[in-house]
């Protein structure tokens, strides 16, 4: 499958691979609407949801190997579920557990932190949006230093790469165009993927930017620019196939603009009926009925009926078995209380 340059046609796409990703985009639409169905409960801490982002999500955390680190935000739950986190780890989180695998039931959902051995890394980060930029983009410094210093285990096209994704409306802040300025300056490898809902809240793109993120990124020399329509599968695929061994093989920087729409309420602790008056128009791009009128590729709908089930019913009770589950231990509030008398 793997071409020179990394470019892939759609019919190299395995079946394998747009099964998988249908199961985890029909999982993460099952999983946004029993949170929705329930919100009274699950809205005891506030949340987002990957709803209309699916897809270029899936597309992304499908192409990532174990040795590549991951700069996850809030929006991110569908990327979370392709790089192999079980959906019952991630409501986990949701509702604080003490066995939440990223942050024992003490950070958001979708507040990932990650160290297993098959999967790729996720240090920890801010809630504050866009303050991924600097640190993901240090750590692609740090793997050039490995590098450079003949200290890597990895090379050619296993070398690994930083994936920053960020919100439309984060990239307008000061800390990521220090993060771009560093990461062209020095040509680290590093896709900053832009998933770009026009949605700041509830001010929308017009009311807080002058330009886009493919515009914005034309002010950083060396910043190569991929825009695409974040709710093709198949495209997005392709892009992040041809970007992934473009950074592997070149260690350099690129910006991927993938535009999608947010289908979900901002967050659990807002209605976007309130405000947005692009409902209906947003509706008609969604990734999930797309990727099912595409389907060429063979996967018969049976199989597709299937796999939908399938995901309604493993998450029918699975709320109720949270429930059962502890807490987080209360001996580290007793620490830190003690640590200051
Ligand atoms: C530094 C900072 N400023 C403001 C906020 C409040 N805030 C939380 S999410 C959000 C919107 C971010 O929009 P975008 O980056 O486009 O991501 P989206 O939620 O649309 O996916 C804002 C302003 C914050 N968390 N951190
Ligand atoms: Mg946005």
């Amino acid at each position: 499958m793997n071409t020179n340059n990394g470019n892939i046609n759609a019919s190299e796409i395995s079946e394998a691979v747009l099964t998988q990703a249908f199961r985890l985009m029909a999982e993460a639409r099952s999983m946004s609407a029993i949170y929705e169905a329930n919100s009274s409960f699950t809205s005891k801490y506030v949340h987002a949801t990957s709803k209309g982002h699916e897809a270029i999500q899936i597309a992304t955390g499908l192409q990532l190997l174990p040795q590549d680190f991951l700069s996850a935000y809030y929006r991110d739950d569908s990327m979370l579920l392709s790089i192999g986190m079980e959906p019952f780890e991630l409501m986990l989180q949701l509702m604080a557990k003490r066995d939440d695998p990223f942050s024992g039931g003490r950070l958001y959902y979708s507040h990932p932190s990650l160290k297993r051995p098959n999967m790729p890394k996720i240090p920890m980060q801010s809630s504050a949006t866009g303050m991924q930029a600097i640190p993901a983009t240090g750590i692609a410094m740090g793997l050039q230093y490995l590098e450079n210093q003949a200290l890597s285990e990895w090379e050619g096209s296993d070398s690994p790469l930083v994936v920053c994704s960020l919100g439309d409306a984060s990239i307008t802040e000061g800390e990521v165009a220090e993060a771009f300025q560093m990461a062209v300056l020095k040509k680290l490898p590093i896709v900053y993927l832009v998933q770009d809902n026009e949605w700041d809240i509830s001010a929308h793109a017009r009311e807080i930017r002058a330009m886009d993120a493919t515009h914005y990124a034309m002010g950083f020399k060396g910043l190569e620019v991929r825009t695409i329509d974040g709710t093709d599968f198949i495209k997005s695929y392709q892009t992040m196939h041809e970007v992934f061994t473009s950074v592997r093989m070149e260690r350099r920087p690129f910006l991927v603009h993938a535009k999608v729409p947010l289908l979900n309420h901002h967050t659990s602790g807002v209605r976007k009926e309130w405000y947005r008056d692009d409902l209906e128009e947003q509706l008609l791009r969604d990734p999930y009925p797309k990727f099912k009128i595409n389907n060429k590729f063979g996967i018969q709908q049976r199989a597709l009926s299937r796999i939908e089930t399938d995901a309604d019913e493993r998450f029918r009770n699975i709320l109720q078995k949270q429930w059962l589950l502890k807490t987080p231990d209360r001996k580290i509030f007793l620490h830190m209380i003690l640590h200051q008398l």
